[in-house]
């Protein structure tokens, strides 16, 4: 058990950088050199943070927090994917500790009043149909105040949303517990062991935009089916199982 973090494995290891390109990245560099299962490595600031898809994310030294863990499961990767899912449940539990109102947005983005204020990047490395490791990346904009004109409309912080500054230590110590549980018990159980909390905290009044075969659907989110697909009422009330796509903001 680590005192500093009240966890087992999580965070027993977290190497703090001044910079990097991405968290990612060098969280890959040490499980190439074997780093144990929950090594973790943070940055003050990203040169090159990224999001999904070669999209970027905004990275500034404003005391945010860009961390990135190493993670060994033994599991199949045909049933990986989902895990942001179920760190993203883990990570909206955390900010709303900080006295504000966060909802999941699928697959990966924790929102505030409709404004992102975290987003989630898992990648993985196989061998032989065997998980090597998976980087588990996670972007909280903590202390950011003024986003670039392009985010201005879509991002926000806790510091913007509550009016007070939270220290990365103090974020971690609250983050890392509920992490670990979520992620424990997300490899004995799967999406099951996370369907329900994450139902719950997904924006479900909103009204978004799908592309489903190749037209955009307007709808709500209705939750999750047993294999992390999103189900999602359409306005004639269809229930869609989407597997891959952007909800886009249509309210
Ligand atoms: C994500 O991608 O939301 C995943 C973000 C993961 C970032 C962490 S930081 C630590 C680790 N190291 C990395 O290099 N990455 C991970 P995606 O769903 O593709 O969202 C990207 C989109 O979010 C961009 O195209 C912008 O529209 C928006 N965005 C970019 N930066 C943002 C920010 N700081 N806050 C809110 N929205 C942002």
């Amino acid at each position: 058990m680590s005192a500093q973090w009240k966890t087992k494995w999580l965070g027993q290891s977290l190497i703090s950088l001044e910079e990097c390109d991405s968290t990612n990245d060098e969280a890959f560099a040490l499980a190439k050199d074997g780093a144990d299962h929950g090594t973790c490595v943070s940055a003050s600031m990203q040169k090159v943070g990224r999001g999904r898809m070669g999209r970027s994310w905004f990275s500034s030294d404003a005391e945010n927090l860009y961390l990135s863990v190493v993670l060994r499961p033994e599991m199949d990767t045909r049933f990986i994917a989902p895990i942001s899912l179920a760190a993203g449940v883990a990570v909206c539990d955390t900010i709303n500790g900080f006295g504000v109102h966060a909802r999941l947005k699928w697959p990966n983005d924790v929102l505030v009043a409709g404004k992102k204020i975290a987003g989630i990047l898992s990648e993985m490395r196989t061998s032989g149909g065997t998980v090597e490791c998976v980087v588990l990346g996670i972007g909280v904009n903590l202390n950011t105040m003024e986003f670039p004109d392009e985010l201005k409309p879509i991002a926000t912080s806790i510091q913007k949303e509550s009016a007070c500054g939270v220290e990365r230590h103090e974020f971690l110590q609250h983050l890392f517990p509920l992490l670990e549980e979520r992620l424990d018990a997300f490899f004995k159980d799967g999406v099951s062991s996370f369907r329900e909390e994450w139902t719950i905290r997904a924006d479900k009044e909103r009204f978004f935009g799908i592309e489903i075969d190749g037209e955009e659907v307007m709808g709500k989110v209705q939750g999750l089916d047993e294999e992390g697909a999103l189900l999602f009422v359409s306005e004639n009330d269809t229930v869609h199982r989407v597997i891959s796509g952007e909800l886009v903001d249509r309210s």
